[in-house]
């Protein structure tokens, strides 16, 4: 699959740094060491309604993951997917009377034109489901060579119970993952199971649904997180910097997509560090398509919002924060992008060598967006009550804006 085009990031001044995250598996903050290539896996969408402000917050984590790598001169081997295949997506399909495909590849041309207007660094790989088919059946194959998968009428499970670390990424309780497990697409009442918590690896042919060649496992199609770890060890291989998503993921898609990946190489961890973004609410619950509570960018974009004042409303907010979208969030976001926007626009200003610093050193740790945005007030406020001769700065300012926020001034 095709990703978006790239906006440009201007060179800075100095010194990048290195980046310090929250890691779900540890439960504290770690210091990321990439080589000169940084790999890193982001969850992406299933394309069956438009991008909203949920996942808009969480794509923008992870390209200021990206932007602080690319600051310290450091290359971005980035990898994201689409899950064009899965029951949401098929029975959104049905109750709308559309063609699954064509939903599938409407919802993602969206999604890309939403990503490509808010200014996203594009994967370097983007790659479908359905497309990475060829790569996931031998996995589920090597799976059950392996001992760590067995079949249940036709389908074909993966036994949790084979991978020692398993529960190690989201450390839950059994009982809280058991109904993790049924909210997020288990199926843990199934009768038969080994453990009620083990994933489908592979689903026989349902009548009516669609469905591939699967060799030895016969017609059928891919579990969810086994997609994600074929595109990833393809891609990326073992042992790579960050695997990312919103919080909703972290039990089961990533708990499940790291024992199936550590089972299979019998090398451990997938991801030096799990990577999780809080969860955006509308009207006090999380949105989401199944609730329908949702703010789409692309609808914005269509009242003629600068996208450039949607990132300042994502940016506003600490990642790992769950926060609520409101009016009020928006107009704050645009009031604050007119501010700067007068502020760099003067042909000199207060000099702004100590801001690059500030937002660098706001972002390295663990990406505290909401500083970074403060430093740069604070530099509109000085510019706007004083000024200054520094007839380099509003040109530096817009730049370190444009390359570690991804706002064009
Ligand atoms: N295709 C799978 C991942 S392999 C999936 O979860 N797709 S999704 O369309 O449901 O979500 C895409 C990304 O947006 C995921 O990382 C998810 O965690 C995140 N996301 C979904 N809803 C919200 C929300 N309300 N707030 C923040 N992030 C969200
Ligand atoms: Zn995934």
């Amino acid at each position: 699959m095709h990703a978006w085009p790239a906006s440009e990031v201007p060179a800075l001044p100095g010194q990048g740094r290195d980046l310090r995250i929250h890691d779900t598996a540890t439960g504290g903050l770690v210091t990321l060491d990439p080589g000169p290539v940084a790999r890193i896996y982001v969850c992406g969408i299933t394309p069956y309604d438009a991008t909203h402000m949920g996942h808009a917050a969480t794509y923008n984590a992870f390209d200021l993951v990206q932007r602080v790598w690319l600051d310290t001169k450091r290359q971005v081997h980035y990898v994201q997917n689409v899950t064009d295949v899965d029951d949401p997506l098929l029975e959104r399909a049905q109750r709308d009377d559309v063609d699954w495909v064509a939903l599938a590849e409407k919802e993602t041309a969206l999604f890309r034109e939403d990503m490509t207007a808010l200014r996203m660094l594009p994967p370097r790989h983007y790659i479908g489901a359905v497309e990475a088919i060829p790569g996931i059946v031998p996995l589920v194959e090597r799976l059950r060579e392996l001992g760590a998968a067995y079949e249940l009428d036709g389908d074909v499970y993966f036994s949790v119970e084979s991978d020692p670390h398993f529960g190690q990424v989201s450390r839950l309780d059994a009982a809280a993952m058991r109904l993790l497990s049924a909210e997020r697409g288990g199926d843990p009442d199934r009768p038969g199971k080994k453990n009620p918590l083990d994933p489908m690896l592979w689903m026989a042919a349902r009548e009516g649904e669609p469905s591939w060649d699967g060799g030895s496992l016969g017609r059928g199609r891919p579990g969810w997180h086994i997609e994600c770890v074929a595109i990833a060890l393809d891609h990326l291989g073992m042992g790579f910097d960050v695997q990312g998503g919103g919080s909703d993921l972290a039990f089961p898609h990533h708990e499940m997509g790291a024992s199936h990946a550590q089972v299979l190489t019998g090398e451990f961890p997938m991801a030096k560090a799990y990577v999780h973004a809080g969860m955006v609410a509308l009207h006090g619950e999380k949105m989401s398509k199944s609730k329908g509570n949702l703010v789409f960018v692309s609808q914005l974009r269509r009242d003629g919002v600068d996208p450039a004042a949607i990132r300042l409303a994502l940016l506003a907010h600490h990642y790992r924060a769950d926060w609520e979208w409101t009016d009020q969030v928006l107009a704050d976001a645009q009031a604050r992008l007119g501010r700067w926007r007068a502020a760099v626009s003067r042909p000199d200003g207060p000099s702004a060598d100590a801001l690059v610093e500030e937002i660098r050193a706001a972002l390295a740790t663990d990406l505290d967006a909401p500083a970074a945005l403060a430093a740069v007030d604070r530099w509109a406020e000085l510019q706007d009550t004083q000024g200054g001769t520094d007839t380099a700065a509003p040109g530096v300012v817009s730049r370190a804006v444009d390359a570690l926020l991804g706002v064009a001034l």
